[in-house]
């Protein structure tokens, strides 16, 4: 697909390449806190860790093409997604640390970050089973006539179970206006997408819903994403859903003790090829391209960067814990007086 990248301001790139730099570090930082961490206080603890480093230009670049009556819901490789969505940094960090103010008080953790004041709705743990909520809240758009619609993060580990065969087979069936976006970074833990599935190519498997075969696009290109994301939430407000494919890669493990993945000298150089393919790097090319002398300008984004990715920790370690009522809260439903009689 051709990039229009002159439809784009200046100001526009720029702050896409604050946001993927950002969110890079934040994971960077994520990990050191998970393992490196010799201060108690300071480290992430209490919680599992799934790093998305190498896929933030497609987190960003379709989160970009969201209005802001639009949803987003995706899977437990969420950080980047809540950031560029415009969740506060500070909070998510907080959320690593399982403190009270973090985005779901401390008690979701790195797979499950919500935000429901910017239509972020999580973050979840269970392999496809966000993918009904997703169609839920389109069916709801849909409903009210509202003219917002919906975009789904899929991984291609995700293709092959229940909940999203049937959340597909739905969304066609009353034409919701929803994008479900694969995610293929080519593997689900240690699976190949060509040993567990037998149609390999994600766009393919529209055609077994009757839905439209979105297109296929260079994950690691944040402005053909975007393109291509924009294109079709305005093509699904219309017509119902699509199923397209952003053609990513995961440069660390599953989660962040998977060292298997690090000892795996069998891909070593499909991860070479792909990190020669780093989306940062792609984009601060494209910029630089368009652009004269603006190294200065990237340098300062980037120290911009981590004074924010700083920040939160420093936030996230002073903030406090969540008391026992904090984590009795939306578990136990506060009963009635009427209630307790019956
Ligand atoms: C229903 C269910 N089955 C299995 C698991 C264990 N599991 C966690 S992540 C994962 C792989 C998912 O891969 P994919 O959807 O491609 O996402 P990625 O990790 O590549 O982002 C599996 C099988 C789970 N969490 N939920």
């Amino acid at each position: 697909m051709a990039t229009k990248i002159e439809s784009l301001t200046k100001e526009t790139l720029l702050e896409w390449y604050r946001e993927i730099v950002l969110i890079r570090k934040f994971e960077n930082m994520c990990h050191h806190l998970y393992f490196e961490e010799k201060d108690p206080a300071r480290k992430i603890t209490g919680v599992y860790l799934h790093l998305a480093t190498g896929s933030e230009a497609t987190h960003v670049g379709a989160v970009k093409a969201l209005g802001v009556d639009d949803h987003v819901i995706t899977a437990y490789r969420d950080h980047g997604i809540a950031i560029a969505r415009g969740v506060d940094p500070n909070r998510v960090m907080a959320e690593m640390m399982g403190k009270r103010t973090g985005t779901s008080g401390g008690k979701g953790g790195s797979m499950h970050l919500a935000d429901r004041s910017v239509n972020f709705w999580g973050g979840y743990a269970i392999v496809g089973g966000h993918v009904p909520l997703g169609v839920g809240i389109a069916l709801k758009e849909k409903y009210v006539k509202s003219g917002s619609a919906v975009l789904c993060f899929v991984g291609d580990g995700a293709l092959n179970n229940g909940y999203f065969h049937e959340a597909a087979n739905m969304a066609q069936v009353w034409k919701l206006p929803i994008v479900f976006l694969i995610e293929n970074n080519l593997v689900g833990m240690g699976t190949r997408i060509e040993e567990s599935s037998g149609q390999t190519n994600p766009v393919k498997r529209a055609a077994g819903y009757g839905m439209k075969e979105g297109p296929s696009v260079d994950g690691q290109n944040i402005v053909e994403v975007y393109e291509a994301v924009k294109a079709e939430l305005d093509w699904s407000r219309e017509n119902g859903p699509v199923l397209m494919e952003s053609r990513t890669y995961r440069f660390e493990g599953h989660g962040v003790s998977d060292k298997q993945f690090d000892a795996r000298d069998d891909l070593k150089g499909e991860l070479a090829i792909w990190e020669a393919r780093d989306p940062i790097n792609v984009l601060a090319d494209h910029i630089k391209k368009k652009y004269k002398n603006i190294d200065d300008e990237l340098a300062k984004l980037d120290t911009e960067a981590t004074q924010v990715v700083n920040e939160a920790v420093e936030y996230a370690v002073n903030s406090p814990a969540p008391d026992y009522n904090d984590l009795i809260a939306n578990v136990y439903v506060a009963l009635t007086p009427e209630y307790r009689t019956r």
